[in-house]
């Protein structure tokens, strides 16, 4: 076939560099949180580089942004690329902004090569990937999925007590409109999204591509312990129902359950703990904690759920304090499509790229997108498989290469007549 012309490094490092001088915390990583002042900035920058390339930009009602390569047959449904901008506190810069710049300079290579593509081609800015502001991720995937309605927005509330909702509202979408960001099965030819990997496999194995099969999927949990306040010096350790002693008990038994998993996808980890009232010499009265759980394997997750309650009531019982579980989302793994990664792979042969299929332990917007379509992922190599630290490195020539691998599968989905052989 007709080459399509190489993506150029430098647009990819530009654009990567215009794009995290919006962040909250100069120096000390990138942070881009969900519709505040720097990630709105960055929303309208990247809405410009879209127009420059020549895509047509559209924006949904809680803010998935649309940059369509429009195709000769644009009655067939799309082919997508996308990934996030929004970031975890003092973030790296290519988490989430590899696949968003990487999918505007892989439509860009499409365009100028001037070769014929049927459906159209669309890179997506999938809104709020990261949960930093209202406790759940992937919040615009999600309202795709069908699993965040426009009532559900009254429900996320962030730290400083706002919904959703009111942000919505405030920032002017329509939330008339909230129904139709919704997807059907159809809707939507395929998806590759273009990520980081954030471990270090392809770097162990000295390899530049990786073809993601499985997306580890996350459950969110919210422990509450609750004790008895009271003096730290005058409190016999005999009577004492110590909140803090005894999530710390429940937070050692979780490290254990996922330690001990035969499943190397299965992990747990304890991110964020608050303490009342939080004195150096006050017993804690109440702790509040999350767990972040993965695994490939569903039924896993589940049976872990009932161990962490049944620890929780047995340590409750013995340190006299209540506990309460919530759970905050419980996903399903997501499996990717057996053609899209057979045709992945004959273009890494074909560019004589060595590639790696392997599981994301990251989950990702293309988990929900899994839902509505059949998807893929290319990962490049994360240095020292370092991620969510300022320290996240790829090398731009990588990222390049895998937007090469990237613009052939997406030009050569966009011809495909039908969807054949997918595991639906
Ligand atoms: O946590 C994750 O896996 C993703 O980076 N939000
Ligand atoms: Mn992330
Ligand atoms: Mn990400």
């Amino acid at each position: 076939m007709a080459h399509i012309k190489p993506a150029l490094v430098e647009n990819i490092r530009k654009d990567i560099e215009n794009l995290n001088m919006y962040n909250e915390t100069p120096g000390e990583g990138i942070t881009r949180i969900l519709f505040t002042e720097q990630e709105l900035k960055a929303r309208k920058y990247i809405k410009k580089r879209m127009r420059e390339v020549g895509l047509e930009v559209e924006e949904d009602a809680i803010g998935n942004i649309y940059g369509t390569l429009k195709g000769s047959n644009p009655r067939l449904s799309p082919v997508w690329t996308g990934s996030h901008i929004d970031t975890v506190p003092h973030a790296g810069s290519f988490d989430g902004m590899t696949g968003v710049v990487g999918g505007i300079e892989a439509l860009r290579v499409i365009k100028e090569s001037g070769l014929r593509h049927e459906r159209n081609i669309q890179v997506i800015v999938f809104t709020s990937e990261e949960p930093t502001r209202f406790g759940k991720g992937c919040l615009g995937s999600r309202a795709m999925a069908g699993d965040l309605t426009r009532n559900g927005t009254n429900y996320l509330v962030d730290e400083d007590g706002k919904t959703l909702s009111k942000v919505l509202d405030e920032l002017g979408y329509n939330n008339e409109q909230f129904h139709l960001i919704k997807k059907e099965k159809g809707d939507v030819y395929g998806c590759v999204e273009l990520h980081i990997e954030q471990g270090a496999i392809l770097e162990r194995l000295g390899k530049k591509i990786g073809i993601v099969t499985a997306i580890s999927a996350p459950t969110d949990l919210i422990i509450e312990v609750e004790g008895t306040q009271e003096h730290a010096g005058a409190t016999p350790m005999p009577v004492r129902r110590d909140a803090m002693a005894a999530a710390a008990k429940i937070i050692i038994g979780i490290e254990g359950m996922a330690r001990t998993s035969d499943n190397p996808s299965m992990v747990a980890t304890v991110g964020k703990l608050d303490v009342f009232p939080g004195a150096t010499n006050v017993i804690p009265g109440m702790v509040r904690f999350t767990v972040d759980m993965r695994s490939d394997n569903f039924k896993e997750k589940e049976q872990i759920i009932n161990k962490i309650e049944v620890l929780s009531n047995a340590i409750g019982d013995i340190e006299g304090v209540k506990t309460s579980i919530r759970i905050v989302s419980h996903e399903y793994p997501a499996v990717a499509d057996a053609h899209i990664v057979e045709v992945m792979k004959g273009v890494c042969d074909s560019q004589r790229k060595e590639y790696n299929l392997m599981v994301s332990g990251a989950y990702h917007d293309s988990m929900f997108v899994s839902r509505f379509a059949p998807f893929s992922m290319i990962f490049v190599p994360s240095r020292g498989g370092i991620s969510h630290h300022k320290d996240e490195w790829t090398d731009y020539e990588d990222i390049k290469s895998g937007v090469d691998v990237l613009a052939e599968t997406l030009l050569i989905m966009s011809n495909e007549k039908e969807n054949t052989e997918r595991n639906e």
